[in-house]
């Protein structure tokens, strides 16, 4: 998945420009993989912050830099070697001294600070980060930060909006995702709006399923922000076997709705489900060409993301659900380089954490040249796991039971899949490895306790308020 590394490492959010009082972050762009998390996770606690999205300085960016300074209510500086060595984090300290601004420095790791460093920051405060846990952090930010900097509204509930033409198969998707759908008994056309509140593959999230027939899209169009405003995620689905004036017509619905988001500077995520893909004819390979062709048109330059999917491919819903997960809540950046390095480090061909509803937390993949090598592949990983769910052990070379830990092997030629259950409080999160040597599944057990932590952190990312106590 190229397109996903690429994300990867783009800035968590955008920086602050307004009059409300905000916090200026100065930082060393060596430092961005430590201080981006952070900041996502200062923003997703609802702080405005004002920093520089690493883009380099230049000689018009100076004063703009400059400027958020002066007009900052809060200056926070992360310290480290890097930052030290930097003469841009120094100038912004020693200015935002200057004009007398309330000053945090946060070490992100033991940094002897030379002199005059040292002298501006011991007059203010500092944390050290390095020497806190997780927890014990925030509540030393909570407790430094001033609350008038925080947006005043509670969190943002994490609106995601199921829009398309009647009988595409919004409906249909939601309920497979709750693992309700009954193809006896395909739901009924949606009257106006259903919300819903509830976990999806075991995620809570909060769901606009907008019905979408023509009269009802007359009424949300009428009232735009009310329908489609503060959507985070947006699925917008086409039904791939339509005539084509209908698609043309989802075009156009497509087309308003991205026209609201931008003349009123939101920019949710959007993916297009080219559904009930049910098989992969010459005709609908066609389709799909046409659909992209005219959904681009419809966008403009708006970043659509596409997937395929179908009730009858069954892991087709999850996958498309867990990769817009994972864009919305900015998952991948930190955890996605430590799977990355777990992979690398072991020569694991492909790796998978994914929770007993089938929602993935994280994937590595090592074959990087065909980026969509993993979703070819992970029909084949769940077929297994859900063999390996359902303790019918007879494939498998080896099976373990112990009340510890549950692993399975299964082995065909060189190549071994080593499941495990990893257990926690209240969740069961399943590992899926597939090494091509022998060696490569003791090289994977030594590392378990360092899957097993990612693992942990990812499941309190996408669970608010999960947490085991040690
Ligand atoms: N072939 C096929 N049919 C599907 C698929 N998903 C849903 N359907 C069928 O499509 C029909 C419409 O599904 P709904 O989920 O009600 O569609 P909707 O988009 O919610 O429609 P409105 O509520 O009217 O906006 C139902 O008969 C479903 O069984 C799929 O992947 N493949
Ligand atoms: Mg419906």
């Amino acid at each position: 998945m190229k397109n996903e590394e690429a994300d990867v490492s783009t800035i968590p959010f955008k920086a602050y420009k307004g009059k409300l009082p905000y916090i200026f972050v100065s930082y060393a762009h060596a430092d961005a993989t430590r201080v981006y998390p952070e900041l996502g996770r200062l923003y997703e606690n609802r702080y405005r912050i004002w920093y520089d999205q690493g883009i380099e300085y230049a000689a018009e960016w100076v004063e703009e830099i400059a400027n958020s300074i002066a007009y900052c209510e809060f200056f926070i500086v992360f310290l480290s070697p890097a930052a030290v060595e930097s003469r841009y984090v120094w100038r912004e300290i020693s200015y935002a001294s200057k004009l007398d601004k309330k000053i945090l420095g946060i070490f992100l790791e033991e940094t002897p600070l030379p002199r005059k460093f040292d002298f501006e920051i011991s007059v203010f405060q500092n944390i050290s980060k390095f020497a806190l846990d997780e927890k014990e952090y925030e509540e030393t930010i909570e407790k430094t930060l001033p609350g008038s900097m925080r947006t005043d509204s509670s969190p943002p509930d994490r609106k995601i909006m199921f829009a398309g033409l009647d009988n595409s198969g919004k409906s249909s998707m939601i309920l497979f995702l709750q693992r309700r759908y009954d193809p006896a008994h395909p739901p009924r056309p949606t009257t106006f709006v259903e919300r819903g509140s509830e976990t999806i593959l075991g995620i809570p999230c909060l769901t606009y399923d907008l019905g979408g027939q023509r009269k009802y899209m007359l009424k949300y169009f009428a009232q735009p922000e009310k329908y489609f405003g503060n959507t985070s995620l947006m699925f917008f689905v086409v039904d791939i076997q339509e005539e084509d004036w209908r698609m043309s017509e989802a075009a156009e619905y497509l087309k308003g709705i991205i026209e609201y988001f931008r003349n009123n500077n939101q920019q949710p995520i959007i993916i297009i489900c080219m559904h009930k893909f049910d098989s992969q004819t010459d005709k609908l390979l066609e389709r799909r060409e046409h659909v992209k062709q005219l959904m681009e048109t419809s966008a403009g330059n708006y970043p659509l993301k596409f997937f395929e999917t179908s009730i009858y491919i069954p892991q087709s819903i999850p996958v498309m659900f867990s990769y817009a997960m994972s864009m919305l809540y900015a998952v991948p950046n930190e955890h996605q380089k430590v799977i990355k390095s777990i992979g690398d480090s072991v020569r694991i061909k492909s790796l998978v954490l994914v929770n007993e509803n089938g929602f993935i937390l994280a994937k590595y993949n090592a074959d990087n040249e065909r980026g969509s090598a993993f979703e070819h592949s992970f029909p084949q990983l769940v077929s297994f796991y859900d063999e390996f769910k359902k303790e019918s052990s007879r494939s498998f070379s080896s099976l373990v039971e112990k009340e510890e830990y549950y692993e399975a092997i299964y082995t065909i030629g060189d190549i071994s899949m080593l499941f495990r259950v990893l257990y926690f409080d209240k969740i069961e999160i399943y590992m899926i490895a597939k090494v091509e040597e022998k060696s490569g599944v003791q090289k994977i057990r030594e590392q378990l306790g360092e899957i097993k932590k990612l693992a942990y952190k990812l499941i309190c990312e996408y669970v608010p308020g999960y947490y085991v106590p040690s």
